[in-house]
């Protein structure tokens, strides 16, 4: 730094989650919004996530962002990328250095630019929510850099909203939900609220079968919109079914009832691609395997006479069994026998192919 300015930086990372009840379909396009409540399981901070580091100074000259190393030119002025920014700093503190002199005032951050550098653990746009552990990364980091505190509780994760949707999800671990809000006008009440904690249920594990690492074809936004404008199905769902799954779905993760969550689980995947197929024109985002993984698990779990795993799909054809510890080999063994190829991948390379994480 030849100006000889300061710079602040700090670094914060936040693993990816996945959705038992699905989020789709937005209410409020401005606020990103969305027409229904969704629930998900945080995947552990070693597994798949985004590590973001930020930095300011006042002798940067614009904000600018890379991601896994590549700079994304005209960051600055996308709409998601600044909201974040701008609605962690509107909540900064003054820095001050161990003696009490202050460093940086409350208004001095406003004055310099942002720098950010975030990467993923994963396949970005493979439809494994990279979107959701990226921007709940970069308001954790933005978090810290700006010292900011909330003026309600969930008011961080109402920013990492309007980064993704998602990733309001992902900023607390555990068993986390999404109300959808609307009560009040600046949509201040569409927050993340933490059921759960990441050790109430510690048995329960995620296998990931990354079947396709491919970028999807129809973006979440884009997808969403075209269903929201033509599906009769999703507005029956968002009117009359996820409420109700949202309720009972919250008691079984707390009552660790592994037959109501892994049956709820799996009849909403069922249903938000359902609701892809009743878009018009259709959304496909599962696969043939996708397909096969589904027959396997039913017919699994139909000879074991109860739910040992439960299939969830997004927005690609990557698969997320969930099951319990005591399953944990036998579900990937069987995976495995069906799909010998994903054991070489994750051999190969631990972070595709098949992965028995909690
Ligand atoms: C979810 N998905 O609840 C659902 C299930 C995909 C299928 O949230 O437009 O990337 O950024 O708010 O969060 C993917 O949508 O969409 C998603 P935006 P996002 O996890």
């Amino acid at each position: 730094h030849s100006s000889g300015a300061p710079m602040y930086m700090e670094t914060s990372s936040a693993p990816t989650n996945i959705a038992t009840i699905k989020y789709w379909g937005k209410a409020d396009a401005k606020w990103n919004t969305p027409i229904n409540d969704s629930v998900s399981v945080t995947l552990n901070q070693d597994d798949l996530k985004a590590v973001t580091t930020v930095a300011a100074s006042s002798s940067f000259e614009k904000d600018r962002l890379w991601l896994n190393g590549e700079e994304e030119e005209g960051a600055a002025a996308n709409k998601r990328f600044r909201a974040c920014i701008d609605g962690v700093r509107a909540l900064a503190t003054a820095k001050k250095d161990a003696d009490g002199k202050v460093l940086v005032t409350k208004e001095g951050w406003s004055r310099m630019k942002i720098h950010v550098s975030s990467y993923n653990t994963f396949p970005t746009a493979a439809g494994l929510a990279s979107s959701a552990a990226g921007y709940a990364a970069l308001v954790a980091a933005l978090t810290l850099l700006f010292g900011a505190k909330e003026e309600f509780p969930g008011q961080l994760t109402t920013i990492a909203r309007q980064g993704s949707g998602s990733a309001c999800r992902s900023l607390d671990g555990g068993f986390v939900a999404w109300r959808k809000g609307g009560e009040k006008a600046d949509w201040s009440d569409s927050l993340a609220e933490q059921v759960a904690n990441e050790k109430h249920w510690p048995e329960i594990r995620a296998v990931i079968m990354v079947v396709s690492d491919a970028k999807k074809d129809t973006s979440s936004t884009a997808g969403m919109s075209t269903s929201v404008e033509t599906s009769l199905l999703l507005k029956h769902r968002a009117e009359t079914v996820v409420s109700k799954r949202m309720e009972t779905i919250e008691k079984a993760f707390l009552a660790k009832d592994f037959e109501t969550f892994g049956q709820l689980t799996m009849a909403d995947s069922n249903q938000f691609h359902a609701t892809c197929m009743d878009t018009y024109p259709p959304i496909f985002y599962m696969n043939d395997i996708s397909n096969s993984i589904i027959r396997i698990i039913h017919a699994y779990n139909k000879w074991a006479g109860k739910i040992r795993a439960a299939y969830t799909f997004d927005a690609g054809p990557n698969a997320v069994l969930f099951t319990l510890d005591e399953y944990a080999v036998e579900v990937g063994a069987l995976m495995l026998h069906y799909y010998p190829e994903f054991g070489e991948n994750y051999v190969n390379n631990p972070d595709f192919g098949m992965k028995i994480k909690a």
